[in-house]
């Protein structure tokens, strides 16, 4: 690739604005003082051809072997499209939205599992969204193992995709974009060290890895394993977003079975497919320590946590006998319980003291899911204050939504159904993607709507997929 071809392009995006200079709110809530739009440029063919020739041209310099070609949704659907048409290669459309959960396709076009597919994107910064799409396209069995991308932002992206096995080729780097813009007079020497220093205060990679306060700033937008890295998540919340991040899964089953066979073989059947098994121990007609050690066991095999949804709510002395001792000892089995933060911090204190030194854990019930639940405003408030008071043993919420801006806090959701309504007794029923996806939660809860399916194992999976994109799409919207 020449170097003047490549500084006339960027005049040109320059010229039509796809790259401007001034004070821009990210989506991460950072103020950077560059910003790149280039959905612009499919309003200049001339550019669109030219940038498209540009990506095909540095793969080809870089020696990519590829079958297939796949461009991020949206801005680099058109360039993928143009690659594809003028240099014969067959193309993949990825959807970023599916249409329903039953029919859904991810990917468009004939899949060849084995065929090693070229992903096109237009700017990379953390590399999440490109990420994103290959594990999509991974899903279906395609290779990935090169990315093209016209702007590289210099912010991380490179090295976070290459720790996935993928390499980056970029057109422009930012240095080069810079540069030219300098030479020719379009910007001057602050602008540009104040763009510089920008990228190397803001690399996306380093940040993730040591959990700088601007990442913690944009909880939205770290992944479960990311987050799980951070030095100020709960040891129990990061075991737990690392099983999630492991088994691509935010699906945690409540066993709501009144009987202890009929709990065990939920737990044998559906381990693999969640993070989370949630009990109500006090259901079961036929409870004995045997069954808390088999469940144990099996939370082992399956590599899930145990939560009993026991919702302490008395004076810390009471909630501790009730948590370790009592008929069933939830403490010698369960990794996870729940508190209501109406008595206030005294249940936690009788609570963490029993739990701690087992390395235990207790998320705090700031919202409910039923009808007419009194606690909401002000109270949940509260509850999140007591939760960050208290996050040696607190180390989540349940709620129906994300209420705290602390990325090691864990958000699980009750009352998800794939049909929305309710059941009659004031239960109410949010959808996975509402859940994760809009509401910003970690994790969906599903009882009934797994329970009450003649093919348990199937719904289950219906719910993990539809929680784990849920996930997918959100994180491809905050980057
Ligand atoms: P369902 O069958 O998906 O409706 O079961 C929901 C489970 O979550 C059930 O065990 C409830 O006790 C539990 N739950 C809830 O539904 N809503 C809440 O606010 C809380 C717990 Br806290």
């Amino acid at each position: 690739m020449d170097d003047t071809s490549l500084d006339s392009l960027i005049l040109k995006l320059h010229d039509i604005q796809a790259v401007k200079f001034g004070t821009f709110k990210l989506k991460s809530g950072l103020s950077s003082p560059i910003y790149f739009d280039l959905r612009v440029i499919v309003s200049h063919p001339a550019l669109m051809n030219q940038v498209a020739d540009l990506l095909h041209k540095k793969s080809e310099e870089a020696g990519v072997q590829f079958d297939s070609v796949c461009g991020v949704p949206y801005t680099a659907l058109p360039l993928a499209t143009i690659i594809c048409s003028s240099k014969q290669y067959p193309m993949l459309i990825r959807r970023k939205e599916a249409k329903d959960y039953g029919t859904k396709r991810l990917i468009e076009g004939t899949i060849r599992p084995g065929d090693r597919c070229l992903i096109v994107e237009d700017v990379v910064t953390s590399g999440s969204s490109v990420l994103e799409t290959a594990e999509v396209l991974e899903k279906e069995g395609l290779k990935i193992t090169d990315a093209v991308v016209l702007m590289d932002r210099e912010q991380g992206g490179s090295t976070r995709l290459a720790d996935s096995g993928i390499t980056l080729h970029s057109v422009i780097s930012i240095s080069r974009l810079l540069e030219v813009l300098l030479k020719a007079g379009r910007i001057d020497t602050d602008t540009a060290q104040s763009v510089k220093r920008f990228v190397q205060d803001n690399n996306t990679y380093i940040l993730k890895k040591n959990g700088s306060s601007a990442a913690k700033k944009s909880c939205g937008e770290l992944s479960y394993g990311a987050r799980a890295g951070l030095p100020d998540t709960h040891p129990l919340a990061a075991r737990l977003m690392q099983i999630m991040e492991d088994k691509k899964t935010n699906l945690c089953v409540s066993a709501d079975v009144t009987h202890s066979k009929e709990l065990l073989d939920i737990a044998v059947t559906l381990g693999p497919l969640i993070c989370v098994l949630k009990t109500h121990v006090d259901i079961l007609e036929d409870f004995t320590a045997d069954v808390a050690s088999n469940l144990k066991e099996l939370a082992k095999k399956h590599n899930f946590l145990i939560f009993e949804d026991r919702k302490f709510a008395d004076i810390g002395n009471t909630v501790k006998h009730q948590y370790e001792g009592g008929l069933y000892r939830i403490s010698s089995w369960a990794h996870i319980i729940n508190a209501h933060a109406l008595p206030g911090p005294g249940v936690l204190q009788g609570l963490g003291g029993v739990g701690n030194p087992l390395g235990h854990g207790c998320l705090l019930i700031a919202q409910m899911s039923s009808q007419g639940s009194l606690a909401t405003g002000d109270y949940t408030q509260a509850v999140v204050k007591m939760a960050e008071d208290h996050s040696d043993f607190v180390f989540g919420f349940i709620s129906g939504s994300k209420i705290s801006e602390k990325p090691g806090m864990v958000h699980m959701t009750p009352g998800v159904q794939m049909q929305t309504g309710g059941d009659g007794l004031g239960q109410q029923y949010s959808s996975p993607e509402d859940v994760i996806c809009t509401k910003g939660s970690d994790i969906i809860i599903v009882g009934r709507g797994i329970l009450g399916s003649p093919d348990r194992l199937r719904a289950a999976g219906e719910y993990r997929t539809a929680g784990w994109e849920a996930y997918l799409k959100r994180l491809s919207l905050a980057s």
